[in-house]
């Protein structure tokens, strides 16, 4: 039985991971961070299914132990500290989870067992003011915040310790992914809970900032397929995952209402607070390096992306 190691694993990508792996019959364990109050919601269900361990990416050698204890064949880095906006109030921590805690977990890697083979989750935040359009694997980076920084120097610690030590470690450029899942603050999750509410009426408006921002938006549960099948390859590499579709959070929000039976310009309000002291206007990634190699290929689209995730929060209200 094949084992796999997922940092991040109450995360929304580690849970539709962890429960892909499990299909595949793999020996899944997580790692967690300590916490006075447990944030297991996401895996709830398969709990009894994985094997959850205590360490933290701040901690060198809790790393160090838990991948001696374990001795994984595939390691998923997903821990980071993953919404931009808290990446300006707090840069440092940002950098010592989402930069220098990728080469925690490398070094921990090379200093156990090379062969580990190890995906570190990179992002289309790295790009930011962007150099071309689509975006490739070849695009030059722009961060525009602290987070996207943080995640330059982790795809390229990932790099350099594969070039260093011959380590088997890929670094998936994944464009925005959602589900019914995702963290209430994310945009597109807070308008499906936004439409949600207003439906059921706890609240009369939903409150913004740019709606002309665009993104790349595809499913959770297609992208963490992309992740294992990147460990499965004979040799490692880094690739773009995306739809190659943008679409602006006014588009978004016209959809998810309209799901609901509501007009979104009776609700959305502008609310300065929730812009940004650097935006990224518009991602759009081209996935044909991922297509062609690794045969991946995205199920759901847009616009049923929107109904699945409105749907599931009506559902979660009772309306
Ligand atoms: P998420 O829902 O915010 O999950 C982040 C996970 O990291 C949580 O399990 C969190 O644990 C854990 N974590 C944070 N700091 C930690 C620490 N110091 N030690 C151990 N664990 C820690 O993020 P996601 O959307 O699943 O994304 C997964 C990864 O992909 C992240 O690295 C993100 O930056 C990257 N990414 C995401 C997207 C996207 O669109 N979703 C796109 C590109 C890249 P707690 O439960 O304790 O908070
Ligand atoms: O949903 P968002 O917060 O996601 P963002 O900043 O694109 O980051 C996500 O995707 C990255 C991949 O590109 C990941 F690496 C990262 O971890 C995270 O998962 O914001 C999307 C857009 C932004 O342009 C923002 O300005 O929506 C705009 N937006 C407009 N109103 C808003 C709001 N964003 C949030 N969070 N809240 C708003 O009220």
């Amino acid at each position: 039985m094949k084992k796999a190691l997922i940092t991040g694993i109450t995360g929304q990508d580690g849970s539709y991971l962890a429960e892909n792996l499990l299909s595949k019959g793999y020996e899944v364990h997580g790692m967690v961070r300590r916490s006075s109050t447990e944030t297991f919601m996401r895996i709830e269900h398969i709990r009894e299914k994985i094997h959850i361990h205590q360490a933290d990416l701040l901690d060198q050698l809790s790393l160090l132990n838990l991948i001696e204890e374990i001795r994984p064949c595939e390691l998923y880095n997903l821990a980071a500290q993953s919404f931009v906006p808290t990446s300006w109030v707090q840069p440092f921590l940002t950098a010592e989870f989402t930069a220098v805690g990728v080469t925690r977990i490398l070094e921990a890697v090379r200093l156990v067992d090379k062969k580990i083979r190890v995906y570190q989750a990179s992002s289309s935040e790295m790009f930011g003011k962007v150099k071309e359009i689509p975006q490739t694997e070849d695009t030059p980076f722009y961060p525009r915040s602290p987070y996207g920084v943080a995640k330059v120097y982790g795809h390229w610690i990932t790099i350099n310790y594969r070039e260093s030590y011959g380590l088997f470690a890929c670094s998936g450029i994944l464009f925005n992914h959602e589900s019914p899942r995702r963290g209430k603050e994310f945009v597109t999750r807070k308008i499906t809970d936004g439409v949600a509410r207003i439906k059921a009426g706890l609240q009369d408006k939903l409150y913004l900032g740019n709606l002309e921002a665009k993104r790349d938006w595809g499913y959770a549960g297609d992208y963490v397929e992309a992740m294992w099948l990147m460990l499965q390859q004979d040799a490692p590499d880094d690739y773009v995952i995306a739809t190659g579709e943008t679409h602006s959070v006014k588009e978004f929000c016209e959809i998810a209402f309209d799901r609901a039976g509501l007009d979104w310009e009776k609700y959305v309000e502008i609310d300065p607070q929730f812009f940004r002291p650097a935006e990224v206007d518009c991602l759009v990634g081209n996935a044909e390096k991922a297509q062609k190699k690794l045969g991946w290929k995205r199920k759901v689209a847009f616009k049923e992306l929107v109904h699945l995730m409105v749907d599931a929060d009506l559902k979660r209200y009772q309306v």
